[in-house]
């Protein structure tokens, strides 16, 4: 309807300026923040619109685009914007929806809306956020088109463009520039967007989302009849499941104003760590909320009752925990509630409280009835709870064990460890030292005057693959601790420190890594104030050593020794000692490269640096399947893993 448009603003019209003018001075509050985050927000509330028709049963395809020229074009088969005259506004309702806030969910009744929830801003703030949008609709027998300015309708630009074609399907497409006034990035990432759309088929099964990168022709489909069952085998790609078939669910439970739909997919793994993801009208609800708990408390029933009933825990004389049962659990529970409340810090806590015996009922029908007809599954389940049952206890009678041990042996030092002769732990050091035979060359190397020994057996812990209570059984782990002298969690004492310098000695290859990854996550985990308080440090034993004409240069990286050899050495060393681990350093080597104050480079860990490898351990020991298989590709055991 070209020529529709008015050029004076009506009272309506204003109205809508201020609305878009308040989201464009303020868009953290509509989309949380201008960053990469924000950036990808704005495609999620295109998309969300889109999985809302789904939803109503009209959308089966969405296609995402990343083009070439900085805009994102999402594409729909749902019933289309509408683009009849919006009364109120004297407006095309297409214009109204993409340029008044919230107003896109007052033209429906639908039983889920998902925009709305906690994206849920309306694509008027997409609009608002762009530097320039336009949109086609296939609606009414014609397409339709309509391009905004920063938000802005173009003067005349509604536009009828052709009647549509016998086999042309409704549907809705957005192509939008996002304004890089307003965004400190406009650069779109095909794996956050692949992540969250997979996500999402996984949610709403039968959906079919495509997405593409016409910035490289890259593209991935998405697309899961099986829905949140094939999100539970997804997880279980790199884990061992103990039983073939997910265990799958769902039910309604009504409420006020219409149903709450459930599902639940679970499998049980022989990791340790278990993973429950809970979504609530697709979205992830990280901080958990109702029907978390009512899942948590009606699975630690159902799986104790069914023991009990069969006499599964004989030999255990408690209940198994709520912990037990989830041991190498993956499971996803997605709930859709027709008004779902979000609280929490981020928003991802849903806060519904009817959502918990919705959640519990529907567990104890299904559940219950699924244990009593797979009842191989259902023991391969208690059984495996059982397990941990068992491991916890053992757990805590070690570490009840090693509390008494130390207490008692306070006095006595591991016979392992080289003391220093000075007692004023503000000049001791403490070197932690990986393998017996550099422990040999550093207790040589050393200065007894106040430098200590502890070297740590050349057994490699598996991180992957052991709990941190298993850890505190580890001889060497104890010797640690009671070198050091302050105990650990709620019995440490700083002040007990016998060192104030306790520095990680570890080889520059992947097992050194893991093993400096598993002493800074169990700092992290139970003598945090040391790491607080400054006193432990990874020292940086160099790569390379060159001579050169009499002199020596030591590197501490490929990239030093190249210059070393260039600026030094006029690109021809007389040497180049290449040193595989700490083991190749004789004891003065050790000594000048690595423990004398006065050359060696000692890097201190930060709270930051522990944190970020105890996130090392959780990836290691987790669920995420594409960080997990990053990172085991990234750290092949060939690889030169040098990093802190
Ligand atoms: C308002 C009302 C209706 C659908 C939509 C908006 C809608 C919005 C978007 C955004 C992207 N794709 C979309 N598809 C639909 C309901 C229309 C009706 O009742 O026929």
């Amino acid at each position: 309807m070209s020529g529709s448009g008015e050029s004076e603003y009506g009272a309506g019209q204003i109205q809508v300026l201020e609305g878009l003018q308040a989201v464009q001075k303020r868009p953290a509050m509509y989309i949380g923040s201008t960053d990469s985050r924000g950036l990808h927000h704005l495609v999620y509330e295109v998309v969300d619109n889109a999985i809302d028709e789904a939803l109503a049963g009209y959308c089966d395809e969405i296609d995402v685009t990343i083009r070439d020229d900085g805009g994102v074009s999402v594409a729909d088969d749902g019933r289309g914007i509408p683009v009849d005259t919006h009364e109120e506004y004297d407006r095309p309702a297409l214009e109204v929806i993409m340029t008044v806030l919230h107003a896109g969910g007052k033209f429906d009744n639908k039983s889920y809306q998902v925009s709305g929830g906690l994206h849920g801003v309306g694509v008027s703030v997409v609009n608002a956020l762009s530097r320039w949008l336009e949109v086609e609709v296939r609606r009414d027998g014609y397409l339709w088109r309509h391009r905004f300015d920063h938000g802005e309708p173009e003067p005349d630009a509604f536009e009828r463009v052709r009647p549509l074609r016998d086999d042309e399907d409704t549907g809705t497409a957005i192509t939008f520039w996002p304004d890089e006034e307003i965004f400190e990035t406009g650069d779109f990432s095909f794996d956050t967007l692949a992540t969250r759309l997979r996500e999402l088929a996984f949610l709403n099964s039968g959906v079919e989302i495509t997405l593409e990168d016409d910035r490289d022709g890259s593209s991935e489909r998405f697309h899961y009849s099986g829905g949140i069952r094939e999100f539970v085998e997804y997880l279980n790609e790199t884990r061992t499941p103990l039983h073939d078939e997910v265990i799958y669910f769902e039910d309604t439970e009504p409420v006020n104003d219409g149903e709450i739909a459930i599902e639940v997919a679970m499998q049980a793994t022989d990791e340790l760590q278990g993973s429950v993801h809970a979504f609530a009208n697709n979205i992830n609800t990280r901080e958990g909320g109702t029907h978390l708990t009512g899942f948590k408390t009606a699975l630690t029933r159902l799986v104790n009752d069914y023991a009990d009933e069969h006499d599964l825990l004989s030999d255990l004389d408690d209940n198994l925990r709520g912990e037990d049962v989830r041991e190498g659990l993956t499971a996803v529970v997605s709930v859709k509630h027709p008004d779902p409340q979000f609280e929490g810090q981020t928003k991802t806590k849903l806060g519904n409280s009817e959502v918990r015996g919705a959640v519990t009922s529907a567990l104890h029908d299904h559940l219950g009835t699924y244990f009593e007809e797979n009842p191989d599954t259902a023991q391969t389940v208690v059984r495996k709870a059982a397990e941990a049952a068992r491991a916890r206890k053992a757990a805590e009678k070690a570490e009840e064990l090693t509390r008494r041990k130390s207490a008692l042996e306070s006095t006595a030092l591991p016979g392992k460890l080289a003391d220093c002769q000075t007692r004023d732990p503000s000049e001791s050091e403490l070197f932690v030292v990986e393998g017996d035979s550099a422990g040999g060359s550093a207790k040589q190397g050393r200065n007894p005057e106040f430098q200590a020994i502890l070297p740590l057996g050349g057994k490699i812990l598996n991180v992957e693959k052991h709990r941190l209570d298993r850890v505190l059984e580890n001889d060497e782990i104890r010797n640690l601790i009671t070198a050091v002298g302050t105990g650990i969690g709620d019995e440490f004492d700083l002040s007990e420190s016998r060192y104030e310098n306790i520095t990680l000695m570890t080889d520059a290859d992947i097992d050194g890594a893991h093993i400096r990854t598993l002493l800074l996550t169990f700092f992290y985990r139970h003598m945090r104030p040391l790491i607080e308080a400054g006193y432990v440090y990874a020292a940086q034993p160099p790569l390379y050593r060159i001579r050169s004409g009499g002199e020596t240069y030591d590197a501490m990286s490929e990239a030093e020794r190249e210059r070393i050899v260039a600026e030094k050495c006029d690109g021809a060393p007389d040497q180049v000692q290449r040193f595989k681990g700490l083991g190749e350093m004789n004891p003065e080597q050790l000594w000048e490269t690595t423990m004398n104050p006065e050359n060696r480079v000692l890097k201190q860990v930060t709270i930051e640096d522990a944190a970020e490898a105890d996130k090392m351990f959780n990836v290691l020991m987790g669920d995420a399947v594409e960080p997990r298989k990053q990172f085991i590709k990234e750290h092949a055991p060939e690889a030169d893993w040098v990093d802190i």
